[in-house]
């Protein structure tokens, strides 16, 4: 065990190092060194003195050093939180609703860190995917065109005929293919949809994923028919609150079946190098979802609070109150909620538990503030 870590430590900050991803050694750097662990595998590199303190050197973290241009990939991490794909929208004759989504897969190129770039296959060009977000009950309509180099599917996790499972036999779309799915949307909850042909872990990992949330219908939920409102996407209930989501990945970039850069929603240290603005005084809810691959444990833990946990976000009463940590296996999802209300402002840090991951990009900020414009 202890001769397996080594070697993974190694390997991977080894090819961090020759990846042109520089790291700033830290309190954590400092920390590691004094325990003999494995300093002497860090092939780390120390920035000259004056041009750590930009990054939140205070706050003792290991940063990614440099820019990524969301131009040159094309999607934001800051944006990707709160981009919510509602779909074309009509009512059928029923009076129900129909949401209808165009989604095309390609291979693209994406820097996942400074200097990094990974050969990812994308739903509509970004990683991850778009964040489907619809309302229970919805007919949901998927148009999905395949304009990558291999066969892919979108297998949806939610409720659905077999022939619309997303696998190999149901639903796959070889290249130059389209296929569409449909289904009702159930239950409400945080999902995810990915591509499910093989080999599987291959096909997730490169990129074929995102967020499918599906917002609880107030009417169907008298008894919490309040909390329900506060989930539905548009009611001034939910405008009160501040919705992120984040999807925890990961990516190999060396072939050896281990994940060399961590991330939430892509981007090493996104949120470190550019922290998540929160209003204090209005709420939090986070609508966490683990793809990593290769891990069998992903975590999200939050400095100086605690949260109430949805596991799945199924249910519209905690399954877990005041917890700080959360794990998750992957596709396992849920919904986080907390207020920094009676917090002073200032940075609180998020990331996941695991520190090798945190140092592989996995951390970000909460920049909370007295008002947010
Ligand atoms: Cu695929």
């Amino acid at each position: 065990m202890n001769n397996w870590w080594r070697r993974i430590t190694m390997s991977r900050r080894g090819l961090l190092g020759a990846g042109g991803l520089a790291l700033v050694v830290g309190a954590v750097g400092v920390a590691r060194g004094q325990q003999g662990s494995s300093v002497e595998h860090a092939p780390v590199k120390t920035l000259p003195a004056g041009t750590v303190a930009r990054h939140h050197a205070g706050h003792g973290g290991m940063l990614t050093v440099g820019e990524v241009d969301p131009a040159r990939n094309g999607f934001d991490p800051s944006q990707l939180l709160t981009d919510w794909d509602r779909g074309r929208v009509r009512v059928l004759p029923d009076g129900r609703t129909l949401r209808d989504f165009d989604i095309v897969a390609e291979d693209k190129e994406v820097e996942i860190a400074p200097g990094i770039i990974f050969s990812a296959w994308t739903f509509n060009g970004r990683v991850p995917g778009p964040t489907i977000r619809v309302t229970e009950g919805d007919r949901v309509r998927i148009r999905f065109a395949n304009a990558g180099s291999h066969p892919h599917t979108m297998h949806f996790h939610g409720i659905h005929a077999a022939r619309m499972d997303g696998v190999p036999g149901a639903g796959e779309a070889a290249p130059g293919e389209t296929f569409i799915y449909e289904f009702d949307a159930f239950p409400f909850g945080c999902h995810l949809y990915h591509c499910h042909s093989v080999p599987l872990k291959r096909h997730i990992h490169k990129g074929l994923y995102g967020a499918f949330i599906i917002d609880p219908d107030p009417a169907r939920h008298p008894e919490h028919s309040e909390i329900a409102a506060s989930r539905l996407l548009g009611t001034p209930e939910n405008a009160h609150w501040q919705e992120f989501v984040m999807v925890m990945n990961g990516f190999d970039t060396n072939f050896d079946e281990e994940n060399e850069v961590y991330a939430v929603n892509t981007i090493a240290h996104a949120y470190a190098h550019k922290p998540v603005a929160i209003d204090r005084r209005r709420p939090v809810r986070i609508y966490l979802i683990n793809v990593l691959e290769f891990d069998p444990l992903n975590s999200f833990h939050l400095h100086a609070n605690f949260f109430d946990y949805y596991d799945t976000g199924t249910t519209l009463t905690p399954t877990l109150k005041t917890v700080d940590t959360v794990m998750q296996c992957q596709a396992q999802r849920g919904i986080i909620e907390f207020t920094y209300g009676a917090h002073e402002a200032g940075m609180y840090m998020f990331h996941a538990h695991q520190s090798e991951f945190v140092e592989l990009g996995w951390m970000g900020f909460f920049d909370v503030r007295d008002a947010v414009a």
